[in-house]
């Protein structure tokens, strides 16, 4: 397939990228920072929250050929000011989509976040018919950007894969991430299945990989073609040989662990 990633030069981006090229597809990039070393694709320097800057991109795109799908990583990843998370998550999947529907591209795979729920009390199996409960502006940025993506789905028959994901990183370091691992492997294979996966309209999945511990169920990822193969129970033995913490137990008692504390309690606007 001919995709677009934004975020292309970020953590996530930079490994899905390479991972999507191995896997056959051509990759082109869209990053508000310069084309990484080693690329090899076409390259974009540009904020994908400018309506009129993703339109050009888009045309570029279609001088060569139909795009099949856009990957849409680009984010801040972290609690910021409630109008700095509309803009970055909002508004930049909203300019996607309309270019998407004026280009009769059909497939967007995006990269929410498991903070969409992360206030959800984490007591039983975490399915994708949970309601979204944020836990921080962040998460409220996910669940509008999720809701952008049903809207276009029902008006515009986009299909979108929403990946709620858990904790992306090299290796699990804290205990809670032996239940919200993602490996790098595994963000690849979820990213292709998103992809690929046959009709999936408005669809939600969960970013983990194969995690022994997990509580986030798999089978709607399992029903797009997203099997992971790799499991944070490997590095359990060394994550417990720390003995467990106050801040293992607090983010024990929420999805979104760490970000349900009141560390991440702010006013949402910054008033100076
Ligand atoms: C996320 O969505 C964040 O972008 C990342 O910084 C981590 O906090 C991760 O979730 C997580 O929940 O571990």
């Amino acid at each position: 397939m001919r995709v677009l990633v934004t975020g292309a030069a970020g953590s996530i981006g930079t490994v899905v990228c390479a991972g999507l090229v191995a896997l056959g597809h051509e990759v082109a990039g869209l990053d508000l920072g310069a084309e990484p070393e080693g690329f090899g694709g076409a390259w974009f320097t540009a904020d994908c929250a400018d309506a009129d800057a993703v339109d050009s991109v888009f045309d570029v795109l279609a001088q060569a050929g139909p795009l099949d799908g856009v990957v849409h990583l680009a984010s801040i990843p972290d609690e910021a000011p409630l109008p700095t998370i509309l803009q970055s998550h909002v508004v930049t999947t909203g300019a996607l989509l309309d270019a998407m529907v004026a280009h009769g591209v059909s497939r967007i795979v995006y990269a929410s976040s498991n903070h969409a729920v992360g206030r959800t009390p984490r007591t039983e199996l975490l399915t994708d018919a949970v309601a979204p409960r944020a836990d921080t502006f962040y998460g409220v940025g996910k669940v509008a950007a999720e809701a952008l993506l049903r809207l276009y789905s029902d008006r515009y028959a986009v299909d979108a894969v929403a990946t709620r994901i858990g904790s992306f990183l090299p290796r699990p370091e804290t205990r809670r991430h032996l239940s919200t691992w993602l490996s790098h492997d595994d963000a690849v294979r979820m990213v292709h299945a998103g992809l690929t996966a046959p009709e999936p309209g408005f669809a939600v999945l969960y970013g983990i990989s194969d995690n022994t511990r997990a509580w986030w169920d798999l089978e709607p990822g399992r029903r797009l073609g997203y099997y992971p193969e790799d499991d944070a129970e490997s590095f359990a033995a060394q994550i417990e040989s720390v003995p467990e913490g106050d801040a293992d137990r607090v983010e024990a008692a929420y999805v979104g662990g760490p970000f349900v504390t009141e560390r991440y309690y702010r006013p949402a606007l910054d008033r100076a």
